[in-house]
């Protein structure tokens, strides 16, 4: 029961935070119509504020289809992005016959994921009959939503038999995407189940503690079946265009009975990860990253995102407005603290901010965190404060935010470290001249500062 109207609670918050950043990108959109800049950098600020939007507020499940033989491991990889048993494993039984779209879900996001389980056995003839069928439920799949990235994955050690039948059914897959959707998503291609290759003891995810000469062994046979696959890939000129990726891996996992991971012999899969992060639609990436728990790439989309929003903040500042007046500012910033908390795996909510905004002496109550909040920011990012907030002070003030709570929700930072940062950071505008900041000010200083 508690439970059941903490998440209520929790929803309801979630909500209300969304509408209060919605708000203020509104209100910061608004703004920028009288921004004394020139129309291209208000464009490239414009685009700045999409970003902000599509990572924060329009993000949507990242879709991948993946195409391999039965037992080739799709139902393993979507556990290996999650790190998590949400898909049923190594089923005695395969579903033989039939594509489908399905979400698979966490705490943290959704993944579409269309498994098209059976599509290319073909060996017997009445397999054959089932790898058309499944091959033409695939087609109706696909008319119902497109893949951002394809996955074609194979097990090692068939890499070089007849993939000759399960190549021309991605060629179809392709063929109707583009007939649909005028679309032809990246390819990724993967072989699977490395670390069975010989020699089998050596254990790929643990190179560290094998002898090297295995290892090296090892690592020639998995570079002698990538080779083979991309070539075979290339072979057929409707598939080679989109490959942008081929490489060997392993993507076992072992569960409990009550699902807790019981092994992890995943191999690779930070780099496929990374891969798979690099093609997606910035609409994906947030929820991708969340999943995927890498914490390079949360760091980079929290860098971005920290980039834009200074850049943001710099071109309000731009106007000649009084300190009382740029709460957009302050509130933008508590914005991409939220943002990156968020990024970070915690629910978008105000929570977060509020905690780590107190933790670093900015009081404030949980329930304001976007106005009083914002308030309280002012004082604490401009001590003694002037009359107004130059471009470049807005500028590294928010970088020093934004470094802050990288620190903090990413790599968990405590926060005597995170505040550290955040002094560091912020040592750079005190060395700024306090005039406020005109065009060319801003475009300099935008430049000047790239902090990891
Ligand atoms: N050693 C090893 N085993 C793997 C790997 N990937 C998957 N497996 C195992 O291979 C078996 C089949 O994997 P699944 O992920 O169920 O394969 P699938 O492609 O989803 O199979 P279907 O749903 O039947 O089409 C399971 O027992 C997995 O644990 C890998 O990289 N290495
Ligand atoms: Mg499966």
């Amino acid at each position: 029961m508690a439970k059941e109207s903490d998440r209520d609670a929790g929803d309801t918050d979630a909500a209300k935070t969304r509408e209060l950043i919605a708000d203020n990108i509104r209100r910061i959109e608004e703004m920028l119509r009288f921004l004394p800049l020139a129309d291209s950098t208000v464009n490239d600020l414009r685009s700045k504020i999409g970003l902000l939007r599509t990572i924060l507020l329009e993000q949507r499940a990242p879709a991948f289809a993946l195409v391999g033989r039965r037992g080739a491991g799709k139902s393993s990889l979507v556990n290996a992005i999650f790190g998590a048993k949400v898909a049923e494993i190594g089923h005695v039984k395969s579903q033989t016959g039939r594509g489908r779209w399905f979400e698979h879900t966490s705490e943290r996001g959704s993944l579409e994921i269309l498994d098209t389980r059976g599509v290319q056995e073909g060996s017997a003839p009445r397999e054959a009959d089932a790898a058309k069928d499944a091959t033409a439920s695939i087609v109706v799949e696909l008319k119902k939503k497109v893949p951002d990235v394809i996955v074609f994955l194979v097990k090692a050690s068939e890499a070089d038999s007849a993939i000759d039948a399960d190549l021309e059914a991605l060629e179809r897959v392709y063929a109707e995407l583009e007939r649909e959707h005028r679309f032809r998503p990246p390819l990724v291609a993967i072989a699977t189940h490395c670390d069975v290759m010989d020699p089998k003891r050596v254990q790929l995810h643990d190179q560290a503690n094998q002898s090297p000469e295995e290892v090296e062994e090892k690592l020639a046979r998995v570079a002698e079946v990538e080779h083979h696959l991309e070539t075979k890939i290339k072979e057929h000129t409707k598939l080679a265009p989109h490959l942008v990726w081929t490489r060997g891996v392993s993507t076992y996992m072992s569960f409990g009975k009550d699902d807790a991971v019981r092994a992890d012999e995943r191999w690779r899969i930070d780099e496929l990860l990374t891969t798979l992060f690099k093609h997606l639609p910035d609409a994906g990436r947030g929820t991708f990253v969340r999943i995927a728990r890498v914490r390079e790439l949360q760091d980079e989309l929290a860098s971005n995102l920290t980039r834009a929003t200074a850049a943001i903040c710099a071109g309000v500042a731009a106007l000649p407005i009084p300190v009382a007046d740029v709460i957009p500012i302050t509130t933008l910033q508590v914005t991409l603290i939220a943002g990156i908390a968020w990024l970070s795996g915690r629910p978008l909510d105000r929570k977060a901010a509020a905690e780590f905004l107190g933790a670093m002496g900015v009081n404030v109550g949980f329930g304001f965190v976007f106005r009083e909040g914002a308030r309280a920011l002012i004082k604490f990012l401009f001590p003694g404060g002037g009359s107004m907030i130059s471009g470049a002070v807005a500028f590294a003030g928010t970088l020093a935010v934004g470094s802050a709570a990288r620190s903090y929700f990413l790599r968990g930072a405590t926060i005597d470290e995170a505040k550290a940062a955040f002094d560091a950071s912020r040592e750079k505008p005190a060395l700024a001249p306090a005039k406020a900041g005109s065009e060319e000010d801003f475009e300099k200083r935008s430049g000047d500062w790239d902090i990891n």
